[in-house]
């Protein structure tokens, strides 16, 4: 169905019924994760599954996504880490403009470049302006893309930068502390960016806890990405998903 994943986002945002993501690197391959993840998607309350990394091989990308439409039905959203992560093997992509950074590449060369791929790979893409938050550490996505991150304590900056990548037009936001983070995102900047902006908000990075997860939720994130936390431990990711599940069912109950 054409625009498939942007109508979930936005009936979401609409809704407030809330989306989950797993998110799955494919530099971090095994064979054994991914049968082991794979099992337990098909029994957990899953939303989308999005693939990709900051620094990807793309004979792996190709060959996860080979794998994952072999055994599950979800719809899979690429996060391209650069131009080369496109594959018509996925059914949407994040089209991620940094727009926290100066870096010119990664706010419109390397669309620039993908633009014709893009175009003929059928995907339904999604415009959406990425903003790294300073999680504490030093982050591969920060490395990479040569550019700092907003810090965590500055909610203004990260409130000006949404409005404006909303103005601009970009149809969704994604706050990330990069994956692994030490502090997730805070709930108060959820809430500010939330509170002055209208697209739907996807907000992901170092959320490891059900706790946590709840309380991103409650500040107004439309969908949370979780990788590391069910990388490390596939079995959370009934404990994840079920913290949205029960979030949503609460919502059904309030409106019945
Ligand atoms: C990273 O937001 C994603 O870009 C997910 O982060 O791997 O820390 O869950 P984690």
């Amino acid at each position: 169905m054409p625009n498939a994943v942007f109508t979930k986002l936005q009936d979401a945002r609409k809704t407030g019924r809330k989306l989950f993501a797993l998110l799955i690197d494919p530099d971090h391959l095994r064979l054994q994760y991914l049968d082991q993840t794979v099992a337990l998607l098909n029994r957990t309350p899953v939303d989308l599954v999005m693939v990709g990394g900051s620094l990807l091989l793309d004979e792996r990308l190709e060959e996860c996504l080979s794998y994952l439409r072999a055994r599950i039905e979800l719809p899979i959203l690429l996060f391209p880490g650069s131009a080369l992560q496109i594959t018509s093997k996925a059914d949407a992509i994040l089209l991620l403009s940094l727009i926290s950074g100066r870096n010119p590449e990664l706010l419109i060369g390397q669309h620039v470049t993908a633009a014709p791929y893009l175009r003929s790979s059928g995907l339904e893409i999604i415009s959406t302006g990425y903003m790294l938050i300073d999680g504490g550490r030093p982050t591969t996505a920060s490395y990479v893309s040569h550019t700092l991150p907003i810090p965590a304590n500055k909610p203004d900056i990260a409130i000006c930068t949404a409005m404006a990548g909303e103005m601009l037009g970009l149809r969704c936001l994604y706050l990330d502390a990069g994956s692994g983070a030490h502090q997730p995102v805070s709930p108060e900047m959820i809430r500010q960016v939330r509170e002055n902006t209208q697209t739907p908000l996807i907000v992901g990075g170092g959320i490891r806890t059900g706790q946590q997860l709840h309380e991103r939720l409650v500040a107004g994130a439309d969908m949370v990405v979780i990788g590391h936390a069910v990388e490390e431990e596939p079995q959370r990711l009934m404990e994840l998903s079920g913290v949205v599940d029960r979030f949503n069912a609460q919502i059904t109950r309030k409106t019945v």
